[in-house]
C-alpha cells in the first residue's frame, strides 16, 4: 500500500481539523443519512479521550461518531479519488453523504476507497463511526463485558488486557489523495547487496491498474540524480559503488516509477528506499554483514493531549534523544506505529522492530514458573482467544504497509503472549510461516517473551531468528534485591546460550517505576538511585555474553495506563517524564551507550 504523496499526477488533501464529535449513548439511534446530531467539536488526528474535561467521555467504551464537510476542486473531480485513514481506532464504519462505503477492524493500520461514486458537487459529509471495543477475537485482547444502568441502558466495559491506555479515535492523519484512472497501485523493492563487491541487485516490482503499456522505472540518488533505469514491471537494477543505509547514518535511494500507455505518461510515484542487508547468523545479527548491536528502547505513541494521536514535534524529539544518548534502535511496542514515524526513522537511520498489536494474548498472569514446568502446561488461552484471524489480517497489513522500510529489520509477531502454554505452537506456527512468505525482503521475525516463559518452559521459541526477552528481576521479581536480580538475569542467560548456541539474544524489555524527582539515601524501589542501580546491575551482566546483541530498555518515557494499585497516573518506567524530561539514570545511559559501537 502506497503512502499518499504529491506528484505530477497525484494530489494530496488532508481532511486534518476540527470534526464534529460525540459519543454514541444508543439510547437515542444515530442515523448517518442526516448531520451528526451535536456542535461538539474535536480535533483529528488525535485520540479523543484527553479533549474533554469530561471523565465520561474520556472512558467512554462502546462507539463514537465523528464527522467533517469538505469539498473537491472541480478540476480534481475528473481523477479517481480515494480517502485514507492512516488508522481507526479499533473499528471503523465509514459513510460518505449517507451512505456506508467502507468498513475496516483494526486500529494500527491503513485503509482506504475509492469515493467517486458517491461524491457530490458540493459539501460532501463525511461520517465515521467508531468503536474502541476490545474482546478475545481482537488485537489487542481486551476483557469485554455489558451490563444495564438503572434506567436499563446498556453499559459496554472493556478492561485493557494489557498496560497501556485503550486510547482511541482518528489517531492518524485522514487524507483524500488524487490518481488517475489508471494507476500505480503498488512499488516493492528488495535490495540484495553484495558486500564484497560493494554492490547491488535492486529488484523493483510494480503492481498497475488498468491499460499501461510501458513502465519506467529510474532509481535517483540521495541528490536527486539518475544512477540506473529499467523498463520493465518487474525489474532488477544493478547499483554501483553503492551507497548503504546503515544504522544512524542512513542513505535513502528513490525508486522514481512511471507509467505510461501510447507513450504517454500517465502516473507517477516515487518510493525512497534503503539498500542494506540484514541478517542472523552464528547467533549474530549482522547489518551490512557486521554484527550490529541494539541500543534503545520499547517505546509507545503517548503523549500529553494527543493520547496515542500522532504528535510529529514529539517523535521528532524522541529520535533526537534517543540520537544524543547514543540510542540506535527501538520497538513499536505494541503496535504498528505511524506511517510518518517510519519514514523519519528511514531519514535518521533508527532500526525498528516492527510489533504487531497482538499484544494482551494471556488469560493467566503470575509468576510462579514452577507450575509451568510440565511438559503439558496448559492455561485457557489458546481455547478462549480467538484472535487467529485478526492476527493473519494484521501481519498480512502491516508487511503490506511497511515492507519497502529500511528502518524494519525485524518484525516481532507478538508481545508476550502465553507461549509456556499448550496449544501456542499450532497457534504461533501458522503465523510465523505467513510472516515469512509474505515478507518480501525475508527479514528475522520474533516475538518478545514473558518471564513465564522459560528456557523450560517456553514451547515456541524454536519458531523465532532472535530470543527477544522482557525480564523484570529486581522488579516484578524480588522487587528490590539487585543481587537476586543479578545472579537470576545471569543464570537465565547463560541457560538460553547453552540452550540455543545459534541463536542471537536480546533483552527487549527491562525496567523499573521511578518517580522523578524522588531520592533514596537506601536505593530504595521508585527512587532514581534505583532505577540507575537497576541498570547498572543489568548492563554488567549482558557484558558477560558475547552472543548478546542488544538491550532495548522498558520504557522511553513514563506513559498513560489503565487504573491500577501499580499505576500512578500510568506507568513510570520511562527514563524521560511523559513530558520527556530526562530522569537521573538518563546520564548513566548516555555515557554507557556512547561507548558501546554500533558494530562490534
Ligand atoms: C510488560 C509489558 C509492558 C508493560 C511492562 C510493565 O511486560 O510488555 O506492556 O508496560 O511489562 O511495566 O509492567
Amino acid at each position: 500500500m502506497l503512502y499518499p504523496l504529491t506528484t505530477p499526477s497525484r494530489t494530496v488533501l488532508d481532511l486534518s481539523g476540527l470534526w464534529k464529535f460525540m459519543i454514541d449513548e444508543e439510547i437515542t439511534p444515530i442515523d448517518p443519512k442526516r448531520p451528526l446530531p451535536t456542535e461538539d467539536v474535536i480535533s483529528v488526528p488525535a485520540s479523543f479521550n484527553d479533549q474533554t474535561a469530561s471523565k465520561k467521555i474520556r472512558e467512554h467504551n462502546g462507539f463514537v461518531w465523528y464527522e467533517t464537510n469538505f469539498d473537491i476542486a472541480k478540476p480534481l473531480r475528473s481523477q479517481r479519488l480515494v480517502l485514507r485513514f492512516g488508522s481507526a481506532t479499533h473499528e471503523a464504519w465509514v459513510y460518505l453523504n449517507g451512505q456506508e462505503i467502507a468498513h475496516h477492524k483494526g486500529g494500527f493500520t491503513p485503509f482506504e476507497v475509492e469515493i467517486n461514486d458517491y461524491l457530490k458537487d458540493s459539501d460532501n459529509r463525511l461520517t465515521v463511526k467508531l468503536s474502541n471495543i476490545l474482546d478475545y477475537t481482537t488485537l489487542p485482547v481486551g476483557n469485554y463485558s455489558e451490563s444495564t444502568d438503572q434506567d436499563g441502558h446498556k453499559l459496554r466495559h472493556v478492561d485493557e488486557n494489557f498496560d497501556f491506555f485503550n486510547y482511541a479515535g482518528l489517531q492518524r492523519p485522514v487524507k483524500i489523495y488524487s490518481t488517475p484512472a489508471d494507476y500505480i497501485s503498488d512499488i516493492t523493492v528488495v535490495p540484495d547487496v553484495h558486500l564484497a563487491e560493494s554492490s547491488a541487485d535492486v529488484q523493483v516490482k510494480v503492481a498497475t491498474h488498468g491499460e499501461i503499456d510501458g513502465v519506467k522505472v529510474t532509481i535517483l540518488d540521495q541528490d536527486g540524480q539518475p544512477v540506473v533505469s529499467g523498463t520493465s514491471a518487474d525489474t532488477t537494477l544493478h547499483i554501483d559503488h553503492v551507497h548503504l543505509w546503515q544504522p544512524l547514518n542512513a542513505y535513502l535511494y528513490t525508486a522514481k516509477v512511471t507509467v505510461s500507455r501510447n507513450g504517454e505518461v500517465i502516473d507517477t510515484y516515487s518510493e525512497d528506499f534503503g539498500v542494506r542487508k540484514i541478517e542472523v547468523k552464528n547467533a549474530q545479527f549482522l547489518i551490512n554483514g557486521e554484527p550490529f548491536y541494539f541500543k534503545g528502547f520499547g517505546k509507545h505513541e503517548d503523549s500529553y493531549v494527543h493520547g496515542r494521536g500522532i504528535n510529529q514535534p514529539v517523535n521528532v524529539l524522541d529520535i533526537n534523544l534517543m540520537k544524543d544518548m547514543g540510542a540506535n534502535s527501538f520497538r513499536t511496542s505494541h503496535y504498528p506505529y505511524s506511517e510518518e514515524m517510519m519514514r523519519l526513522c528511514d531519514r535518521e537511520g533508527i532500526v525498528v522492530i516492527d510489533e504487531t498489536p497482538a499484544v494482551g494474548l494471556m488469560v493467566t498472569f503470575g509468576f510462579d514458573v514452577s507450575m509451568l514446568e510440565s511438559d503439558d502446561y496448559q492455561d485457557d488461552t489458546w481455547t478462549k482467544l480467538k484472535t487467529a484471524d485478526a492476527h493473519k489480517q494484521v501481519i498480512k497489513e502491516i508487511i503490506d504497509r511497511d515492507k519497502n522500510h529500511a528502518c524494519v529489520a525485524m518484525w516481532s509477531i507478538a508481545n508476550e503472549a502465553a507461549t509456556f502454554s499448550k496449544g501456542s505452537y499450532e497457534y504461533f506456527k501458522p503465523l510465523f510461516d505467513e510472516a515469512r512468505q509474505l515478507d518480501p525482503q525475508k527479514r528475522p521475525c520474533t516475538y518478545t517473551s514473558i518471564m513465564m516463559a522459560t528456557p523450560k518452559t517456553d514451547n515456541c521459541i524454536g519458531l523465532v531468528d532472535v530470543i527477544a526477552l522482557n525480564r523484570y528481576y529486581g522488579w516484578y521479581v524480588g522487587n528490590g534485591d539487585l543481587k537476586m536480580a543479578e545472579q537470576a538475569t545471569r543464570d537465565e542467560l547463560q541457560e538460553y546460550s547453552d540452550k540455543f548456541p545459534d541463536k542471537p539474544i536480546m533483552y527487549t524489555e527491562y525496567g523499573a517505576d521511578t518517580i522523578p524527582g524522588l531520592h533514596s539515601n537506601y536505593d530504595e524501589p521508585f527512587s532514581e538511585e534505583f532505577q540507575e542501580d537497576y541498570y547498572r546491575m543489568a548492563s554488567k551482566v549482558f557484558d558477560e555474553f558475547p552472543h548478546f546483541v542488544g538491550e532495548q530498555l522498558w520504557n522511553f518515557a513514563d506513559f498513560q495506563t489503565k487504573f491500577g494499585i501499580q499505576r500512578v497516573q500510568g506507568n513510570k518506567k520511562g527514563i524521560f517524564t511523559r513530558s520527556r524530561e530526562p530522569k537521573m539514570v538518563v546520564r548513566y545511559l548516555k555515557a554507557r551507550w556512547t561507548k558501546i559501537p554500533n558494530f562490534g
